[in-house]
């Protein structure tokens, strides 16, 4: 099959740990990335007011990921976000979304398996922004590493409602094998609820990326002080 995406393939710009990796980039250093779904709430403000909380609990890294908004829609929610996040010195991630992210000088993008290739998201945003990917198998994990992402999520780990097109849960010991062949940092992701945070540590996960773990939770102010607890 022909590559249509050779021909702008640039240098490879190697992960997190490489001794090449952009020096104007900041570091990936939050261990609770959080997922929005804007859908667990009645109305767009309740889910900023929830935001802020979760912020003022010492959530560190928030992606905004609305994948059926327009980007009309999705810049004006990203540009509240943005302001949100600066106000608790929090990185903001957008989904997808490269032309927002740089448009409200976001903290990074979140590539998803169907947008656009790292090499030309890295062409377009140069040092300006991180870039996550999402992966679910060993191959794509070593795929994104290779390809020069800054870190990935790996997952489902475990059951959950907000991914079921991804099939069954690749499970923890999928985890461990990709920390060890991969040196960027990796997030677990899928159906992480609290009493399962041990498990993922031990499998030497960087961190834990989560939508209902915490914006299901009935305090979740309480509850994201309780992750990172449980994540220091
Ligand atoms: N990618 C893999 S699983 C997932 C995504 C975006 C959904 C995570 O949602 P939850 O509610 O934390 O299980």
């Amino acid at each position: 099959m022909v590559d249509s995406h050779q021909p702008i393939v640039i240098s490879q710009h190697k992960g997190q740990t490489s001794n090449s990796r952009d020096p104007r980039l900041p570091s990936v250093d939050f261990p609770l990335y959080l997922i929005t779904d804007r859908k667990l709430f009645s109305a767009h403000c309740i889910m900023y007011m929830a935001l802020e909380k979760i912020l003022e609990a010492g959530v560190k890294a928030i992606q905004l990921r609305e994948k059926d908004l327009s980007v009309k829609e999705l810049f004006d929610m990203a540009v509240w976000m943005r302001e949100l996040t600066r106000e608790y010195n929090a990185k903001l991630f957008i989904n997808d979304r490269i032309d927002v992210a740089l448009s409200v000088q976001a903290d990074g993008v979140h590539l998803g398996q169907n947008a656009l290739p790292i090499s030309a998201a890295r062409k377009i945003a140069g040092g300006k922004l991180l870039i996550g990917v999402s992966t679910h198998t060993i191959e794509e994990a070593l795929e994104a590493e290779r390809d020069g992402a800054d870190f990935i999520t790996i997952g489902p780990i475990y059951d959950t409602p907000s991914k079921l097109q991804y099939g069954p849960p690749i499970g923890v010991d999928t985890l461990r094998k990709v920390k060890s062949r991969v040196s960027i940092p990796v997030y677990a992701i899928g159906g992480i609820k609290l009493e399962r945070v041990e498990e993922v540590k031990e499998a030497s996960a960087n961190g834990i990326a989560l939508i209902s773990g915490i914006l299901a939770a009935k305090n979740m102010k309480e509850t994201t002080e309780a992750f990172l607890r449980l994540l220091q």
